[in-house]
């Protein structure tokens, strides 16, 4: 069933389990994250960038909406880094249940103004609202405080601009970074600031870059023919003890771009004769399903819905 992003998000913090936003770019994503959250009875959020629906059109957003109705778990299709108050009501019209307007790279007075509008209008129409405070950037553990605080969210600020904003839920910026690449051997993760920002906002805490980026993946990637440098992600730990501290949304799309693709050169590399799409895509569409599962059962959503 079609609910919002906050009905979803509410639970997973007050239950201390995190549940996955997966981001999709096509039918095979969709049916893939979709089935994986049917078959581990798993709540689940669907992510379109931008990027997403301009590929992707009124097709995808049709067949994410109409599709998480008919779903047999809650499912919240959701609008990632909105960049603008149009995109967001873009979003809005075409039926979504939770929207990110993201204005982190303006000052904090302009990050309010603007997500107090997102609010506004999001909410007349019953569907809830992701800000985000802090740049997101990998830093290294012996970073100074001060200098850490200049890119990293600042707890008492957190609390001021969810009072000001009324945004429902809040990505924070504690050391993780899009991409395949986000810092050398285990990134530092900030969970003793994430702790501080835990306490003073109640609200649903949102981890944005937070893919695995697993080494056997990347190799599996490149052993296929892909090229890709040293590419390194969150350490699975470190995903668990941030949910334990109060992140209730955890983004992952990386992960599913590098098994989607890793599996589609698998595939052409073994039956170079084979031009039917189906023959690659699905397999490809099965790698994807497998590891949104295992995030699922990382993450703790398993069994939730
Ligand atoms: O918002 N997103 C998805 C879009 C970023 C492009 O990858 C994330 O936070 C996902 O992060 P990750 O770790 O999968 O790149
Ligand atoms: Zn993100």
């Amino acid at each position: 069933m079609l609910v919002t992003g906050l009905e979803i998000l509410k639970k997973a913090r007050a239950e201390g389990y995190g549940v996955g936003a997966f981001n999709v770019n096509n039918m095979e994503f969709l049916q893939a994250v979709l089935e994986a959250a049917e078959e581990t009875r798993s709540p689940v959020m669907v992510a379109l960038s931008e990027g997403a629906m301009k590929y992707g059109g009124r097709a995808l957003t049709l067949l994410a909406v109409e599709l998480a109705k008919e779903a047999r778990v809650p499912v919240a299709v959701h609008l990632d880094h909105g960049s603008s108050y149009e995109s967001v009501l873009k979003a809005l019209r075409a039926g979504f249940t939770s929207v990110m307007i993201d204005k982190s790279h303006e000052d904090f007075a302009t990050n309010v103004r603007e997500t107090r509008r997102v609010v506004e209008a999001a909410h007349a129409v019953g569907v809830t609202v992701e800000a985000e405070l802090g740049r997101l950037a990998g830093i290294e553990e012996h970073v100074a405080v001060d200098e850490k605080d200049a890119l990293l969210t600042n707890p008492e600020e957190a609390k001021r601009f969810m009072e000001e904003t009324g945004a429902d839920y809040l990505a924070v910026a504690i050391g993780t970074s899009h991409g395949a690449y986000k810092g050398k051997g285990r990134p530092f993760i900030d969970h003793p600031r994430l702790e501080r920002i835990a306490a003073l906002v109640p609200a649903p805490l949102v981890l944005h870059g937070a893919s695995a980026v697993p080494p056997e993946l990347v190799e599996r990637f490149r052993a296929a023919g892909g090229e890709i440098g040293e590419a390194t992600g969150i350490h699975p730990e470190d995903i668990k003890k941030a949910i334990a501290l109060g992140i209730a949304k955890i983004n992952t799309d990386t992960d599913l771009r590098l098994a989607f693709t890793a599996l589609i050169r698998e595939t052409l590399n073994k039956a170079p004769k084979e031009f039917d799409p189906r023959k690659y895509l699905g397999p490809a569409r099965e790698a994807v399903k497998e590891v949104v599962k295992s995030r699922m059962e990382l993450f703790g959503s398993v069994g939730k819905a």
